[in-house]
């Protein structure tokens, strides 16, 4: 029989393939789980909500330490290949080459690094946010794949240049050096409303190498305009946690008020719903193979 795909080389074909693909948002095992469940190829480990989660800011305000044990359990919750929002690589080329070392030992199929500074904060706050020296981000993009120990680990290379309000110029020189510095795909990012300095850069880019986008602020775009446009692949990149947000607010809420559950059992998942995703039906044939016969 066929050797099952690793992960490293699920997440590699993905950016790889000439196909547009897509990566959902998860920030925890269950959150893993459930972009699995409705059949996505691949998960986006992302910063935010990460962070989001564990009632901190995308300032680094988890430690990378503390990132690798939420994506431990996100590794082991789902047989998906996982891309790690890696922020800025917590520090310089060195503490990159250690986070990849152990992401690679973990199963994590890639990481994405931006041309920014730690402590780093959120992109779409602030204007100007200052950006990492090129020679000095090409250096973290080498150590991180000098350190990879699968050879189909994907090092994704963020641009930050567009948001910070550098020119098209600057960005695809940027994105020039990071791609000859060995960055497996480039990440252009951009929080205007509209899509249009995405599709010149991708015009302008051509097929040098896999483009990411992250339209999160320019959602209204039609889908079939970035498949056109021959981006790779698609991250969603904060949209479960949003919507866990609004639902567990709402509950929170009604219960508060009403002193009772009875308005919202028929909307919340089932107590069994929680069983079946944590997967207690396997725990249930393993007693009978493992515990005595009573
Ligand atoms: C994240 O999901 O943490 C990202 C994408 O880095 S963004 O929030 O758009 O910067
Ligand atoms: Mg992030």
């Amino acid at each position: 029989s066929r050797r099952k795909e690793s992960r490293f080389a699920a997440l590699r074909r993905e950016i790889t393939s000439p196909t547009l693909s897509f990566l959902m948002e998860a920030h925890d095992g269950l959150s893993a789980k459930i972009v699995e469940e409705a059949g996505f190829r691949g998960v986006w480990a992302s910063g935010l909500t990460t962070s989001a989660a564990l009632g901190l800011r995308d300032s680094n305000e988890a430690s990378w330490t503390q990132v690798l044990d939420v994506l431990e359990y996100m590794a082991d919750a789902t047989t998906l290949p996982i891309l790690v929002d890696g922020d800025t690589g917590h520090g310089n080329f060195n503490n990159v080459r250690r986070f990849v070392r152990k992401l690679c030992e973990r199963g994590i199929a890639g990481v994405c690094i931006e041309d920014k500074l730690f402590p780093k904060t959120n992109s779409f706050i602030g204007e100007a946010q200052p950006l990492a020296d090129i020679d000095e981000f090409c250096g973290r993009i080498k150590a991180g794949k000098d350190s990879q120990t699968d050879d189909d680990f994907v090092l994704v290379a963020r641009v930050e240049a567009l948001i910070s309000g550098h020119s098209m110029e600057e960005a695809l020189h940027r994105a020039e050096r990071y791609h000859a510095a060995g960055a497996d795909a480039i990440l252009i990012h951009s929080k205007k409303a509209k899509a249009d300095e995405i599709f010149t850069f991708a015009e302008r880019w051509g097929n040098r190498c896999p483009l990411v986008i992250v339209p999160t602020m320019y959602y209204a775009t039609p889908t079939d305009l970035f498949r056109q446009a021959g981006i790779s692949t698609i991250i969603w990149a904060n949209h479960l946690l949003r919507a866990s947000i609004t639902a567990m607010r709402e509950t929170a809420a009604r219960i508060h008020e009403d002193e009772s559950l009875m308005r919202v059992e028929g909307s919340v998942a089932s107590v069994k719903d929680i069983f079946r995703l944590a997967g207690n039906a396997e725990l249930e044939d393993a007693e009978k193979r493992y515990l005595p016969a009573r």
